[in-house]
């Protein structure tokens, strides 16, 4: 799962890149080669658990980030930047929300509008391209044929009147189809306000107009800051973010906004050797979700033990739990459901 950094020139995404990944890369204006690390997710409920678990090692889940370059108005380069988010797999639309001595006073509305009209314009140019091609492979009997020009005719009709593809829905067959497109307004987007450091609360015009050109879910933070927070041992990090009246990195509410966009939720593994999150899709079967861990244990599946992190945080600890009866064994039908604690049984 790969999660793009895109927005227009300047607006901060290598600086919120490495603040996410921990990785030092110059700051390029205008460089056009993404930059791709790690990003480990910071989360409150991992950190809780082990403090119930002793352990040896805290594991926090991650995405892989890709920092692409800004998307100039028009140009040579623009394609190649398309090029880029094509391959990603959600969008976080970083938009500037301060104003720049070089680059003029923030216009987050119209940065949004721009970026929009300039993605749902490269898939209607996908669409119309293939709509031929389709027109003559639906002529036989090929069901698959017929299903694909269905969808682009449906796509098409979407784009003409500037509906990004991601606010319709797909049924099941339609989605498979929409996939193989790679559209770029079919990808989930998070937009990111990236604010100046006196409005890290997010209480600017600028971070209101965000919410509403956005629509969706929208995280307030200031990159710079993000990125200096990011550098600093345990100790000052926390005094760091005290001082700015922060409870956590903007990082972590960024990973948060980036699940529920995706539909992702949270188990837990805790043991004495690690104590560790994992993602998965909201409401996966618990086979699939110890398939996360390993293939073995998704093969071997006997039966999930678990319970909700908030019973530990409650009753301090696995055994009072499994006393207080609380402790669940959970079969192959079992949705998994955020915060979950799992051991898994299995015998291959
Ligand atoms: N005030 C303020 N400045 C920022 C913030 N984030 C980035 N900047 C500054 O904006 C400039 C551009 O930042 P970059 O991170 O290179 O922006 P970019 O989006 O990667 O730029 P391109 O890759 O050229 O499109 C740098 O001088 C940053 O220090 C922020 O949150 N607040
Ligand atoms: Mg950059």
């Amino acid at each position: 799962m790969d999660c793009g950094l895109i927005g227009r020139l300047g607006v901060g995404k290598t600086t919120l890149f490495q603040a996410l990944s921990g990785h030092s890369v110059p700051v390029t204006p205008g460089a056009m080669k993404p930059n791709m690390g790690m990003a480990s997710i910071p989360d409150a409920r991992l950190d809780r658990i082990a403090e119930f678990v002793p352990t040896q090692k805290i594991i926090p889940a991650t995405v892989r980030v890709v920092d692409i370059p800004g998307v100039p108005s028009g140009g040579d380069s623009l394609g190649q930047v398309l090029a880029h988010i094509r391959t990603v797999d959600a969008l976080a639309h970083v938009v500037r929300c301060w104003d720049d001595p070089g680059l003029g006073p923030a216009d987050p509305a119209g940065d949004i509008d721009a970026m929009d009209s300039e993605l749902l314009l490269s898939d209607l140019v996908v669409v119309e391209g293939a709509l031929g091609k389709a027109q003559r492979s639906a002529r036989g009997n090929d069901a698959d044929a017929k299903q694909r020009l269905a969808v682009l005719q449906k796509a098409d009709a979407l784009l003409q009147e500037g509906t990004p593809l991601r606010d319709a829905s797909w049924e099941g067959a339609e989605a498979a189809a929409m996939k193989s497109f790679g559209f770029m307004t079919a990808k989930p987007v998070l937009h990111v306000a990236n604010v100046g450091e006196n409005d890290v609360d997010g209480a600017s015009d600028h971070v209101t107009a965000v919410r509403e050109a956005g629509g969706g879910t929208c995280v307030v933070l200031c990159a710079t800051l993000e990125s200096e927070i990011a550098e600093l041992d345990e100790a000052d990090r926390a005094d760091m973010l005290e001082s700015m009246g922060l409870q956590q990195p903007a990082v972590g509410a960024l990973a948060a906004g980036m699940n529920q966009v995706l539909g992702l939720s949270t188990f837990y593994t805790a043991g004495e050797k690690e104590v560790r999150a994992w993602v998965i899709p909201v409401d996966c079967p618990a086979p699939e979700a110890a398939g996360v861990i390993h293939s073995d244990i998704q093969r071997g599946f006997i039966r999930a033990e678990c319970y909700a992190c908030d019973e530990i945080f409650e009753l301090g600890s696995e055994k009072a739990i499994k006393d207080a009866g609380k402790l669940r064994s959970e079969g192959k039908g079992y949705a998994m459901r955020d915060g979950d604690v799992v051991h898994f049984l299995f015998n291959v």
